[in-house]
Formats: structure tokens, C-alpha cells, sequence
């Protein structure tokens, strides 16, 4: 199968150039200008750019958490992602008490099995630290993981102590896997919740005095200290705020491997959303929490200066009227307390298109650097470059077509992820992708989905490292 892309702009984290694309099968073989077709279907995308497909490095696809199970399986959160020209996204698999590393992601391959629409990966979350299961992390590389994660947070459920991070990082570093942590203090978390709880103290807003920013700065600085003393790879997920950006800036000024990742929903919801009166707060749980206007004008910065490195959705969703009609259960199981709100937010479909108006239109971002935090670093980082994040000869062939003249207004009714609400409700976009091609073949184009379930693939990743 030849396919010849003609008189596009290809767009890379370097790199904007007028140029014609040939893919061969599943990847690209020759990019040039007045590329002979040859026999080839042809793709005229004048007036379009062709960027790398986007990657996702944080999504949680059918996870049970919170006494319910996410909106959104791995079907309808594919389908969503290729509609907003994400063709490639790495979940996150648990380890489960008692059970191997390997158990974990064997359970979340089944949970992907014949529902798939574009390629996916996992990281693996530690979440039992037995001996055995910290040598195991030396085996990861054999079934293609090459990233692991490590909950400073979640106390009773996912987190682990200092001493089972460090001995993790040890075999994390010996073995060449990036060391991934949700960083901010569990114990002073458990802390607060139970003192806010025993105080009567329900509504969704207490669940912002519960994740205090000072908290997650400090989780940060040890996450990297001990990565500084055991030289492991650490890849800090979802950073939300000025005070472990701050720790981030710091230790990659003195030249740790180390680097951060924030998600969308932290430069557009804000604490004030949490706040409303009323449960609608409940949306905008997630953790770390949404913070402030002056946080997020941080993480633009950040982004611009290369402290931060990679923007995620970290997307988990549950639906704000859950348990009805036919719909699993989700934020409406917090109504009696914010503590047992399932912790979430949306977007795996929108982080395209809302990261492209609001950094490059607005000027906050270039257009190689959209690309470059949206698909190429998470490539590099998670072992998966040059196959995926780039439009290189021999890459594959995820190539977006995106009009940057198209105009949309996102809303729930229109989305195609199966929660119930969405995140940016009425935001008007300038900029979207109409055609989405994975290894080749054109999976979304216009508005309709052109590949059956099943057509994704399971991405072996090595060699991850830090950009
Ligand atoms: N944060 C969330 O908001 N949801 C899932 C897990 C996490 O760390
Ligand atoms: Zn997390
Ligand atoms: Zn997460």
C-alpha cells in the first residue's frame, strides 16, 4: 500500500518545510518535493500542516478507582483521542497486591485486547513493593515497558514509602527504565482529610485543602534528591503548580536526569472552579488539584523554557451524573463527602486541538515546540523515538493532518469520549486535525472513523531518556 501525502507543510519539533510525504506500508520512505506519485493514493493537503501524530504519556483507560470504574474503556477513549489527532497514547497498568509487575500490565493488555483504534503502551505502577516485585522491575524491558511509576500519594492504595522509591530507582537506573512519580506527600494528605472529614468539613472545595501546593513541592524535591543520589531517570507526572515546577527548575539547573510533565487541565481550570456553590466542583477533582490563573501563566513559561517538557491529560474520567440510566457510576459518589469523589478529569480528545489555539494562535508557544511537547519529548522520553513522534524517513506513519484555519466549539454533546461533561465546555478552538493517520492508514478523516476495533497496536518502547 503506497500513500503520497501532496503540497503540505510538514511540521516536527525542529523543523516547518513545504513537502510531499510517501508512505510505504507503515512507514514513511521518502519525504521530498514533487514526489512522483507511482502509483500511490494520493492525499492533497494543501493548506494543511502535517504534524506527528500526538502521544499522550498519562491516561487511565478503564481503571477502577474510587469504588467505580472510568467513563471511558479502551474503545471510546481511543476513538477520542484519534478524533483529536493523538494517535498513540502510554496508560497506566497497576500492579495488583500479592500479584507481579507483569500480572499488571497482562491484566490491562486484556482490558485493550480487540477494542483498540490507535497504538498504545504502558507504564507499570508499583504498587505492592515486595523484593521480588523490585527485581522484577529488571525484566520490564522484555514485554516492552520502559517506564515505571511510583505513587508518593494515595496512602493505603497506591502509595509506597521512601525506602521502596529508592530501592526502586536503584533497579530503575541498572536496568535503563524511567522512574515516574506522582509526587505529593500522602501522609500529610491522610492527614488533612481526616482532620477536614472529622470536622464535618464535605463540600468538593475542602478536597483543595486536603492537596496543598506546599506538598507537592516538597514530594518533588525528595522525588529528585533521591534520584539525584541513586542516579535513576525520573519523569515527575502531572506538575500542577509554581512550587515543584520550582523544584524541577532547580534540579535540572544542576544538571540531574530529571524532567516534568504537566497536564491541560492545569492551565484552564482553576481552585475558583472548585469553589462554585453546589457539587459541579466535583468535576475538577483530580490530584494534584487544579490551582490557580498565576500557576498556570508558570507552566506556560515552563513549557516555553524547557523546564517542563511533555503536556499529558493525564485523562481519567468519570461521569459528574454517574450511576444513572445505564451510565457507571462517578463524581456523584462524592455528594456525601469530597473525599470519596473519584479523582479525574477528562480530555484525552481535547489536549490537541485546546494546546495548539491557546499556545501557538495566542502566541505562547511556537508550533515546532506544540510539537515537541505534545508528541516528540514524550517519544523521546518513553522510548519510543524515532518510531513514533516524528516525520522522518523510516518513522512510522502517524502523521496528522491538521487545518489551522478550522473552527470548532468543544462540548459533550459533540466529544467522542463517553464521560459526561467536558473539561473546556465552550471554548472556542481555531485550529484542528481532519485527518488522522496511524502506520499509514487513515484511521479519522472528517469527522468519521475509518478503522475497525481492534486496528491499534501494543508499542514495545527501550531506551527512554531524559530531554
Ligand atoms: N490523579 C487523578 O486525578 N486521577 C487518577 C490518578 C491520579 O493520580
Ligand atoms: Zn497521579
Ligand atoms: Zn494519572
Amino acid at each position: 500500500m503506497k500513500t503520497l501525502i501532496k503540497n503540505g507543510t510538514v511540521v516536527t519539533a525542529s523543523d516547518t518545510y513545504k513537502a510531499d510525504v510517501l508512505i510505504e506500508d507503515e512507514k514513511i520512505t521518502m519525504i521530498g518535493l514533487n514526489l512522483p506519485s507511482d502509483g500511490a493514493e494520493i492525499i492533497d493537503a494543501a493548506g494543511l500542516l502535517l504534524m506527528p501524530g500526538g502521544i499522550d504519556p498519562h491516561t487511565h483507560l478503564d481503571m477502577p478507582f474510587g469504588g467505580t470504574i472510568t467513563a471511558d474503556d479502551f474503545f471510546t477513549g481511543q476513538r477520542a483521542a484519534a478524533f483529536g489527532g493523538t494517535t498513540c497514547h502510554i496508560d497506566f497498568a497497576l500492579q495488583q497486591k500479592g500479584a507481579t509487575l507483569k500480572d499488571g500490565v497482562e491484566m490491562w493488555q486484556k482490558k485493550a485486547e480487540g477494542k483498540t483504534i490507535t497504538d498504545y503502551g504502558f507504564h507499570i505502577a508499583i504498587t505492592d513493593p515486595t523484593e521480588a516485585s523490585i527485581n522484577e522491575i529488571a525484566t520490564l524491558k522484555d514485554i516492552g515497558v520502559a517506564s515505571l511509576k511510583v505513587f508518593q500519594a494515595y496512602k493505603g492504595a497506591f502509595m509506597v514509602d521512601d525506602t521502596a522509591l529508592y530501592k526502586a530507582m536503584e533497579v530503575a537506573r541498572d536496568s535503563d527504565i524511567m522512574l515516574m512519580t506522582h509526587s505529593e506527600n500522602g501522609d500529610a494528605i491522610a492527614l488533612l482529610t481526616e482532620k477536614l472529614v472529622s470536622e464535618g468539613k464535605l463540600e468538593p472545595k475542602y478536597h483543595l485543602d486536603a492537596h496543598p501546593r506546599e506538598i507537592e513541592g516538597e514530594a518533588t524535591a525528595r522525588a529528585i534528591a533521591l534520584s539525584a543520589v541513586t542516579g535513576a531517570k525520573l519523569y515527575v507526572v502531572h506538575m500542577s503548580c509554581s512550587d515543584s515546577i520550582e523544584q524541577m527548575a532547580l534540579g535540572r539547573s544542576k544538571g540531574y536526569n530529571v524532567m516534568g510533565e504537566t497536564c491541560t487541565q492545569y492551565m484552564f481550570k482553576f481552585e475558583d472552579d472548585m469553589r462554585v456553590p453546589g457539587y459541579e466542583g466535583a468535576k475538577w477533582a483530580c490530584g494534584p488539584p487544579v490551582r490557580t490563573p498565576k500557576d498556570a501563566e508558570y507552566i506556560w513559561e515552563a513549557l516555553r523554557n524547557t523546564t517542563l517538557q511533555c503536556v499529558a491529560t493525564d485523562h481519567c474520567s468519570f461521569h459528574y451524573d454517574g450511576g444513572v440510566n445505564g451510565k457507571i457510576a462517578g463524581k456523584e459518589l462524592g455528594r456525601e463527602g469530597w473525599h470519596k469523589i473519584p479523582n479525574g478529569i477528562p480530555g484525552i480528545e481535547d489536549r490537541m486541538p485546546v494546546m495548539y489555539h491557546n499556545g501557538v494562535n495566542s502566541g505562547r508557544i511556537s508550533l515546532n515546540r506544540f510539537v515537541a511537547i505534545t508528541s516528540t519529548n514524550v517519544a523521546k522520553s518513553m522510548g519510543m523515538y524515532p518510531q513514533k513522534g516524528t516525520i522522518a524517513v523510516g518513522s512510522d506513519a502517524d502523521i496528522v493532518l491538521w487545518d489551522p484555519e478550522k473552527e470548532h466549539t468543544i462540548s459533550a454533546k459533540t466529544h467522542h469520549m463517553a464521560v459526561d461533561y467536558n473539561a473546556y465546555e465552550g471554548m472556542q478552538i481555531k485550529g484542528l486535525p481532519v485527518r488522522t493517520i496511524i502506520r499509514g492508514t487513515t484511521v479519522v478523516n472528517n469527522g468519521e472513523l475509518c478503522v475497525e476495533k481492534g486496528f491499534g497496536k501494543y508499542v514495545r518502547r527501550a531506551n527512554p531518556v531524559i530531554v
